[in-house]
């Protein structure tokens, strides 16, 4: 970490340009790398940039960034591409070559008695961008949209911010994808409203599925959040976290719910076997 740099010259740091992927290490093993990997190369090609590796050698270089750091166990790795260095000005053509940084780290979580307690959530006044501006779906190195609503959270005393598309629909968290149960039913946001389609909401989805618990993407707005029987946040580092308070409403009873522990559960046995 002392020694790694970055040119101040890159347009990652001058303009934000680039793309990231925060990925776990499970029993020294990466969780669900094609799907990291490739949602990499999709969100690098959608801002025109070409990586400078083959998935392969992508791959090949996390696991020997995995050994260099000693990572037997857990960890996570945090992949990032940019633009590279160039003369001010935000031309890509002013740059020739991306940079590639792999970092391997220990994973910043969520207490435990986050888990226990659930999530306190606030509504963003920070609408998610807009999927003709800057569409969620890329992994950008322009993360401001997310920050600032996590800090407006933090500012109001919540843990966390759920962020509505411009249409006042429902999107996702600042760094989660958000389900909703209602009536026995498992809910979260289609890809539509503008959203990292993220890959523990994929595995949730599937889980959910297995238990014979129906699941459906659709579009949904403040009152089905308020009116839930069960709302949690699913992603790379919190995993499956409740949410059990929202702008000072009670989620259902207020506490983790059943199905909520039941896909935690399952989401660790699935993550263990993996
Ligand atoms: N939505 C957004 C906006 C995200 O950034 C997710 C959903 C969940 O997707 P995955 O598949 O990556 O779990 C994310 C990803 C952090 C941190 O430090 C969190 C994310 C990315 C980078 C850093 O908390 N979440």
């Amino acid at each position: 970490a002392e020694q790694a740099v970055i040119n101040v010259f890159d347009h990652a740091l001058l303009y934000g340009d680039g793309v990231f992927e925060g990925i776990r290490i499970y029993h020294g093993k990466i969780f669900k790398e094609q799907e990291h990997i490739q949602r990499f190369f999709e969100s690098a090609k959608v801002i025109r940039l070409t990586l400078p590796m083959s998935p392969e050698q992508l791959s090949r270089a996390m696991y020997d960034t995995i050994r260099a750091n000693g990572v037997t166990g857990d960890g996570y790795i945090r992949l990032v591409v940019t633009r590279g260095v160039g003369a001010l000005g935000i031309s890509i053509r002013r740059t020739a070559n991306p940079t590639i940084i792999i970092i391997v780290d220990t994973i910043s979580l969520y207490p435990v008695e986050v888990y226990e307690r659930g999530l306190h959530c606030i509504i963003s006044s920070i609408t998610r961008n807009h999927v003709n501006a800057l569409n969620p779906r890329i992994k950008s190195l322009n993360y401001l949209n997310n920050v600032l609503a996590k800090a407006e959270a933090h500012a109001a005393g919540a843990d966390e911010a759920i962020m509505l598309g411009i249409d006042g629909h429902v999107c996702e968290c600042t760094g989660d994808n958000i389900f909703v149960v209602r009536n026995g039913e498992l809910l979260t946001p289609g890809t539509w409203e503008g959203l990292l389609e993220g890959i523990p909401r994929a595995v949730v989805m599937e889980l959910a599925r297995k238990r014979g618990i129906p699941v459906r993407e659709t579009s949904l707005v403040r009152h089905d959040l308020f009116v839930a029987q069960e709302v949690f946040a699913s992603g790379t580092a919190a995993e499956i976290v409740p949410i059990t308070d929202i702008s000072g409403i009670p989620v259902g009873d207020g506490k983790p719910g059943r199905i909520t522990k039941q896909l935690t559960e399952d989401f660790a046995a699935y993550r263990n076997g993996v």
